[in-house]
């Protein structure tokens, strides 16, 4: 259903939920970065507005967002080509949004994953936004009419409940209306796993930052990081297979090809035989060397902070210019009138 009706269109979006991480710049960061290089109409959002499904304190949260938007603009994003705005700007997410929760099951939103993760064994005094943060995600795709969402791989459950949204719409209302999205989950990073446990995800708000590299850290809080990353005794083996059941091993493998710009299958043959001793070294200094002109851009930015918002206030006008008309029809189609 998705082509040839709709345009392509790239939607995606970072909760400024905190400083990003390496998992968001190889899971999803440089990839933005690649697909607007790829000449595709690109819209790019700080997703405020779910930040605050866990408690945000405000003055640090307009900091993130306007850390999180240098750290975009500093990884390649050029917001004359791509739209990049923070969600709460344009009032049509949380509109749809409602719309979606109309449209969402219950039963569809409780058996998220990340739902489950995060709301944990004390599920009654999470906020009800945190459990309907999937369908406002629909909304925020949706209302672009995008069609192609690239993500890394914990997204990928939200994504398809996104499709189901749609199609359950499309169905109810008897409309072709909205696009069944393609969640893009590319690359040898989509999910980059904790330095401390290489069975959990990095994130940005694991309570150890040791776990995690952000892109504000600096060469030697990089280099010490990676040296301290937990590992197993053996040497790298000379083929992936050799990596089944040490994730921490196959972790840092990943992470190596993303920013190598390369693949697993190449690195291990690079570096078989050799122990963790000189693999983390070279981790290192590859990591420094993709990170560091991004964390000077970023400081660069954020030394102008009115710059940032008026950036964002203009991205916001842009995507508003899209999103308006798609929500209006959208009333339209489920009988709100329209008369002003
Ligand atoms: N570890 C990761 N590896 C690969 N991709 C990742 N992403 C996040 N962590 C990794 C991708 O980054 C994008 C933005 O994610 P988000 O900020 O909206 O929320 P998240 O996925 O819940 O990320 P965090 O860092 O874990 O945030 P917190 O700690 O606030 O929940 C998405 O495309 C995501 O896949």
């Amino acid at each position: 259903m998705t082509a040839p009706k709709f345009t392509p269109r790239i939607f995606s979006g970072i909760q400024p939920s905190g400083g990003l991480t390496l998992g968001n710049y190889l899971g999803a960061l440089k990839r933005f970065v690649e697909k607007q290089d790829e000449g595709i109409e690109t819209i790019y959002c700080l997703v405020d507005l779910h930040a605050i499904t866990v408690w945000q304190d405000p003055v640090r949260l307009r900091e993130q967002t306007r850390e999180a938007a240098a750290a975009f603009m500093a990884a390649g994003i050029d917001p004359a080509r791509s739209i990049l705005f923070n969600q709460s700007q344009v009032s049509a997410h949380a509109e749809l949004g409602w719309i979606f929760n109309c449209v969402a099951r219950m039963g569809w939103m409780s058996r998220m994953t990340q739902w489950k993760d995060k709301a944990g064994r004390n599920a009654e005094a999470a906020s009800l936004g945190l459990f309907a943060y999937p369908s406002l995600m629909a909304a925020d795709i949706l209302v672009y009419h995008a069609t192609m969402v690239p993500v890394g791989e914990d997204q990928k459950q939200h994504l398809e409940l996104c499709r189901d949204i749609a199609i359950k719409f499309n169905h109810d209302y008897g409309v072709d209306f909205f696009p069944v999205i393609e969640p893009v989950i590319e690359g040898p990073a989509t999910r980059v796993m904790s330095l401390r446990d290489g069975t959990r995800k990095m994130s940005k708000s694991d309570p150890s930052d040791q776990s995690r590299i952000n892109l504000t850290d600096d060469a030697d809080t990089i280099a010490q990081k990676i040296r301290k990353a937990r590992t197993d005794p053996e040497p790298l083996p000379d083929s992936l297979e050799g990596l089944a059941g040490r994730p921490e091993a196959r972790n840092l493998v990943n992470i190596y090809a993303a920013l190598a710009g390369s693949t697993p299958e190449a690195v291990v043959a690079e570096f078989a035989g050799r122990g963790f001793g000189t693999f983390k070294p070279a981790l290192a200094d590859l990591a420094v060397s993709r990170l560091a002109p991004i964390s000077r851009e970023m400081k660069r930015l954020m030394a102008d902070p009115a710059g940032i918002d008026r950036i964002l206030g203009d991205g916001a006008a842009r995507a508003e210019a899209i999103a308006r008309p798609i929500l209006e029809r959208t009333l339209d189609i489920v009988g709100m009138i329209r008369s002003r």
